[in-house]
């Protein structure tokens, strides 16, 4: 009998799923739910609330409920095998919190299979909204904890990260300050990854050592919480943050919610979930260190594997414990296609193909034309002042624009990815912009390096799948180990492979100089 596996990923502006048949070595299904779209009743934009604070951007935990329902009736209705599913796991936007109030428990336990989650849920949470990712609304908090912490360099030694507004400590301690008497009535704090998590479980879920490290509270190199970080952060943590775990490990049978309601098997395991980095890292098959791939998303992010913790002492990038064992590092770039999409936008150009054709018309280094991009403000560098700048570029050329804002999203990638000091043979891309070969040109020229596509589009939700593998083998007594288990699923698109240009490459080193300098300026 095939061996199938579910995975989920919960992200920014949708929800997915693919099931995996670790036999044939296949993916049999995808699916993504875009929340926007499906659930209009939410009222979000690109999976974020309205608001009129630039820099606070909130989610709905009933949203991804919903969301959660709607996939699994969608997967009943098409056909999904339901009922052989051996294990389930998932990942989830990462730092995003949930704040759920001492009746939490009792309901995850008892979900009522003749009621939707929403109705389930809508008395558990003590806080309505959950901060996400995109919000940089706490510089005064991380400013608070990091003192307290000893500065950039021992925090970032300690946590993993210096402080960061989107961290879930400084979004813990906000919380605290500004609503004391709704964080007093916080019984439970849960990433997105572990409230997911604790729904398909029927129980709190424990939070994974990816995501974990992630929120400027997990002791980095031991893996347990932090309790000067948590003294740091708000008093009486300690007693609001769940277990940490390894993330794919069996939490118990899924709950009886979704077996009665959608037919999934009653012995199914429910995992630990992961955040959806450390779980790309998986889905792209980086097992080895020294391994490099960039995920061009919603935010951009550079990402590599390693054996060893190292931190970065200047504070702008991350360490986080992989899902494969050992550590990840990463940098999150939150102008990525959002960016990409208000440039397509201003100069009204119809699709992505006509943007990767115009770029292919402008040359390598765009004639010493440079655009920043930050629309929003950015986390890497630190920009709390969004808005654009344009350095010897033409604003009425559109195809330079188009040109430039690449460019400049890929030279920030390679001048804040120094510290890492990783020479990689080569580089893996994934997420929505890698389909465009011109875009890939550009990258694999500014990084003077070969680039090759995975062309799993879903690697977050694939990474999830194979982790619901892993942690089933291991409650089974079968000590699987990673190398095999991805094989087969995450090779490279055959000749996808793009080879970096000299001549361009050599404009590039150059052009790092003036862009580093650029970006000196505007801050
Ligand atoms: C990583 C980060 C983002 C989110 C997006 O630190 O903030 O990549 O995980 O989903």
């Amino acid at each position: 009998m095939a061996r199938l596996f579910l995975g989920l990923d919960s992200s920014t502006q949708s929800l997915s799923a693919v099931v995996i048949d670790l036999d044939a070595r296949k993916v049999t299904y995808e699916k993504s739910i875009n929340f926007d779209q499906a659930l209009p009743q939410f009222k979000t934009k690109n999976g974020v609330l309205a608001c009129r604070d630039p820099l606070v951007k909130h989610s709905s935990p009933l949203l991804w409920a919903a969301a959660l329902d709607l996939l699994f009736a969608q997967m009943k209705k098409d056909g999904v095998a339901l009922g052989k599913i051996l294990a389930v796991s998932g990942c989830g936007q990462q730092h995003g919190s949930v704040y759920l109030n001492e009746k939490a428990a009792a309901v995850f336990e008892n979900l009522d299979p003749k009621k939707s989650l929403v109705e389930n849920l809508t008395g558990v949470f003590a806080r309505k909204t959950s901060p996400i990712w995109m919000d940089s609304s706490t510089a005064k908090e991380c400013a608070e904890i990091r003192k307290k912490l000893g500065g950039i360099k021992f925090t970032a030694s300690r946590t993993g990260s210096d402080t960061f507004e989107r961290f879930t400590g400084p979004q813990i301690r906000k919380f605290y300050k500004t609503e004391p008497k709704a964080f007093a009535k916080t019984a439970h704090v849960a990433l997105v990854s572990s409230f997911m998590a604790s729904l398909l479980a029927g129980k709190i879920a424990p939070i994974d050592f990816g995501d974990g490290a992630g929120m400027n509270l997990m002791d980095i190199r031991r893996k347990n919480w932090n309790h000067d970080a948590l003294k740091a952060t708000a008093p009486g943590l300690t007693k609001k943050l769940p277990l940490l775990a390894e993330s794919g490990r069996a939490i118990g049978p899924v709950s009886a919610y979704f077996v009665q309601k959608f037919g999934l098997n009653p012995e199914a395991l429910a995992t630990v979930w992961t955040g959806d980095n450390p779980a790309s890292v998986i889905g792209l098959g980086l097992i080895q260190p020294g391994q490099v791939a960039i995920s061009l998303g919603t935010s951009d992010t550079f990402f590599g594997t390693m054996e060893k913790c190292q931190t970065d002492e200047s504070g702008e990038g991350h360490v986080f414990g992989s899902p494969a064992g050992g550590y990840l590092t990463l940098i999150c770039f939150k102008n990525g296609s959002l960016a990409r999409e208000k440039i397509r936008a201003l100069y009204k150009i119809s699709d992505w193909k006509k943007f990767g054709e115009l770029v292919a018309q402008t040359p390598p280094g765009n004639n010493g034309g440079v655009l920043l991009p930050w629309f929003e403000a950015e986390i890497v560098p630190r920009v709390n002042q969004p808005g654009i700048r344009r350095f010897d570029l033409d604003e009425k050329n559109a195809a330079a624009n188009c040109r430039a804002i690449f460019e400049a999203q890929m030279l920030s990638m390679r001048l804040h990815s120094q510290w890492m000091q990783v020479a990689p043979e080569k580089i893996l891309v994934t997420g929505g912009a890698s389909n465009d070969r011109a875009l890939l040109q550009v990258l694999a020229d500014v990084m003077n390096c070969q680039v090759l596509r995975i062309e799993i589009s879903k690697s977050a939700a694939l990474g999830a799948a194979l982790q619901a593998a892993h942690g089933w083998l291991v409650a089974a007594d079968q000590n699987p180990k990673w190398e095999k288990l991805v094989a087969g699923f995450t090779a490279p698109v055959p000749g996808s492979e793009i080879r970096p240009d000299k001549k361009a490459a050599k404009i590039y080193d150059q052009m790092l100089e003036k862009y580093a300098s650029c970006e000196y300026d505007a801050l």
